[in-house]
């Protein structure tokens, strides 16, 4: 079974997605997700220039020694580009041996611990009135676990709000945004939020909140505390995690579960987290952290230390990502969640797939492999359009996390 051709495919069906497609002389073929938001020709290029002619000729079969391969033979290890398409061939690699086993992938990884994936949606507002509406949306839609954003009044954009009313993209074409940001204004009003969500909805549904990076750790140490008497889930990013250790002193302070990994790229960058309990869910995924092979081994090591996984789904991962995820939840003895977005209509028609939604439950399908394919043709149809992530100051102009 070998790699006789490896193609990358840049589309834009609403927003840009990068898709490795790797062909065997069988003429079975797998497909990968490439996708790294803002910076897709970045692996776009490590791929076309300097994975793809590696493969061909390889056994499609030996996906672990691929895999070490092109990590350890580049010499230079991790990062997000480098990582990010040693997913993609990996997550396709899985994909061709599902379909010559005939098996789905999760069958492939042991067979699934669990009926269906729990999976939690966004529900967002400009104000707390909106956010009660969209929740009250989400109830009905019969999701177990929501994710509630909301502006927070005289800042001028908040992570996860859209500008419009329409869906949140974080990334803007053409040009980067510039946002403004008061981590003051945000702790006085973040209680307020929780505490109307509680008395309105009552406690039968998970409340999960993202801080998005924006916070100090005594700050996070401050918001974990006033937020326990409404029971979090999670609250997400509270600091950034380059400095593992900081999270002792978030720790020290606060119950409130902690979630954090969704830009780690590799073992490594939660090894402390994990091993000193430090978080509650690794929120690392398949497209950024080298696939099945590594994030699998990531969700081992966390599994002995009683943390949980918590895959990131933005709608910046494509549906290629999402199949796989639900492949990898269904398994996962140590399961958490999965952030489930949704995606712009015309990229669901780029990438047919198996996965079902079913009253805040999804099911990836029996379809072999991860069940997600690409229609070329179409995706040929939206070229790749230029598309940054945005930037956040605070209000006297100094960068900040964004
Ligand atoms: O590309 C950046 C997004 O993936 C990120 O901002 C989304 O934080 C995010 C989340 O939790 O979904
Ligand atoms: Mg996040």
């Amino acid at each position: 079974m070998k790699i006789v051709r490896a193609d990358v495919i840049v589309t834009c069906p609403g927003r840009n997605f990068v898709t490795l497609k790797i062909v065997t002389d069988e003429g079975v073929y797998g497909i990968g997700d490439a996708t790294l938001n803002g910076r897709e020709l970045a692996v776009a290029s490590y791929l076309k220039d300097h994975v793809c002619p590696t493969l061909i000729g390889r056994d499609a079969g030996c996906i672990e020694d691929i895999w070490q391969y092109l990590y350890k033979g580049a010499y230079w290890r991790r990062g997000p580009v480098t990582m990010t398409a040693i997913a993609a061939v990996d997550v396709a690699l899985w994909d061709i041996l599902g379909k010559v086993t005939g098996m789905p992938l999760y069958r492939l990884l042991g067979g699934a611990s669990r009926d269906g994936v729990m999976v939690y949606g966004h529900a967002t507002g400009h104000d707390i009135p909106e956010a009660l509406d969209r929740y009250a949306e989400h109830v009905e839609m019969g999701y177990k676990a929501i994710r509630v954003q909301c502006g927070v009044p005289n800042v001028r954009s908040v992570y996860g709000v859209p500008k419009d009313n329409g869906m949140y993209e974080p990334a803007t074409k053409g040009t980067v945004e510039e946002h403004s940001w008061s981590s003051e204004k945000y702790l006085d009003f973040v209680p307020k939020l929780f505490e109307a969500v509680r008395a309105k909805f009552g406690f039968d549904t998970h409340l999960l909140h993202d801080v998005h990076h924006r916070l100090t750790p005594i700050e996070a140490a401050r918001l974990g505390k006033s937020v326990e008497p409404y029971r979090l889930f999670w609250m997400e990013d509270p600091t950034p995690a380059e400095n593992q250790a900081a999270f002792r002193l978030i720790r020290e302070h606060t119950v409130t579960p902690i979630a954090v990994g969704e830009v780690f790229n590799s073992i490594w960058d939660c090894k402390q987290l994990i091993e000193e309990q430090l978080i509650d869910y690794i929120r690392a995924t398949l497209t950024h952290a080298g696939g099945i092979t590594h994030l699998r081994r990531i969700a081992d090591f966390a599994s002995l230390c009683q943390v949980r996984t918590g895959c990131h789904g933005p709608s910046d991962l494509s549906p290629v990502c999402m199949g796989a995820a639900l492949h990898f939840d269904l398994w996962a003895p140590n399961f958490g969640v999965q952030e489930y977005m949704g995606f712009p209509e015309a990229a669901l028609e780029v990438f047919p797939h198996a996965w079902r939604f079913e009253r805040g439950m999804m099911h990836p399908g029996d379809a072999p492999g991860h069940g997600v394919d690409i229609d070329e043709a179409l995706a040929a149809r939206y070229p790749y359009t230029p598309a940054y992530l945005p930037v956040a100051r605070l209000e006297d102009g100094t960068l900040w996390n964004w």
